[in-house]
């Protein structure tokens, strides 16, 4: 799903996708306590795709937008949608370089890139479980965008989703006992948008939680201490070139958005890991950048800075 949202935008700009980073769980006085950021965030690189070599690249770089480095080099494909690993050691990524989408993994410096997902249909939007044992992904093998889950060497890939609609961008939760993701199951004529779901690991107790049928909700992704969740989201006047960044907890109350009604992009957002600042994409200065901005709304400010377009990134 996200993958066609962001194809819409790649019309404008470029592709750009979604992603998760996770690291242990705090209690809400420890998070709230927690003041070990440096820089922008907490001192954390960020990953990111970039169109600026004429490919689609990942990259990484410190959260001030410094040492922007190329690690994946394969200019024969586009390669995009990058996530890290809990530990930070480990990229997992989309490239299609098999001729069809695959799930690829990296190390950070990358390293060894593999084909994981090792299937004839498309294979994406990737994110890695709370332990790192497990990837979260979306494939169309069955006929439709399902949720699938894999150990993360690539062994027993099972839909979890198992629904008729377009189910798409997962996020694992950090207590590892659910995943959020978009489906447009709900979503109303005549454009059938997709809301925010949760649903357990295993599929079950799958439930709309942003409840916006006749608006575009999606590309979830849980803050380190699971109580809140940053979502993109087209509301009026609905224009599917409007994105804004949206927060809510995670049973979906206390809906507010972030950004303002600019008519750029804002899509795409990641926390940093100690949860007091969100990046994501904007068009705003004429092609899609990496901003950073506390997890209030305040302070955007455009982090890549770069001619080329750079998008997807995950913190
Ligand atoms: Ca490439
Ligand atoms: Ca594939
Ligand atoms: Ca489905
Ligand atoms: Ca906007």
């Amino acid at each position: 799903m996200k993958y066609k949202v962001l194809l819409l935008i790649a019309v404008f700009f470029i592709i750009a996708c979604d992603h998760e980073s996770s690291l242990e769980l705090l209690n809400e006085q420890e998070f709230n306590d927690s003041e070990t950021f440096a820089r922008n965030g907490n001192g954390d690189q960020i990953v990111f795709e970039s169109g600026r070599d004429g490919n689609g690249e990942i990259y990484v770089m410190n959260d001030d937008g410094t040492d922007q480095t190329n690690i994946s080099n394969n200019p024969t494909a586009d390669d995009f949608n990058p996530a890290w690993s809990p530990n930070r050691k480990k990229i997992v990524y989309t490239s299609n370089r098999d001729g069809n989408l695959e799930i690829y993994v990296m190390n950070a410096n990358g390293t060894g890139q593999t084909n994981i997902s090792n299937n004839a249909t498309n294979d994406s939007e990737a994110a890695w479980s709370h332990n790192g044992k497990e990837i979260v992904f979306v494939s169309d093998r069955d006929g439709n965008d399902e949720i699938y889950v894999m150990n993360a060497d690539g062994t027993d890939q099972t839909n979890i989703s198992n629904n008729l609609s377009n189910d798409g961008d997962p996020s694992w939760s950090t207590s590892g006992k659910q995943i959020a993701f978009e489906s447009d199951r709900d979503g109303n004529p005549p454009f059938f948008l997709p809301d925010v779901f949760v649903m357990n690991v295993d599929g079950t107790d799958q439930t709309n939680i942003s409840n916006n049928p006749d608006f575009l909700d999606g590309s979830p992704v849980w803050s380190t201490n699971g109580m809140k969740i940053v979502f993109h989201s087209v509301r009026e006047p609905v224009s599917l070139f409007n994105f804004e960044i949206w927060v809510m907890n995670a049973d979906g109350t206390d809906q507010t958005q972030l950004t303002d009604d600019n008519p750029a992009f804002e899509a795409t957002p990641t926390w940093s890991t100690n949860g007091k600042h969100i990046a994501f994409l904007s068009t705003r200065d004429g092609n899609s950048q990496i901003y950073v901005m506390k997890a209030d709304g305040t302070d955007q400010t455009n982090i890549s800075n770069n001619a080329g377009n750079d998008g997807n990134p995950d913190w």
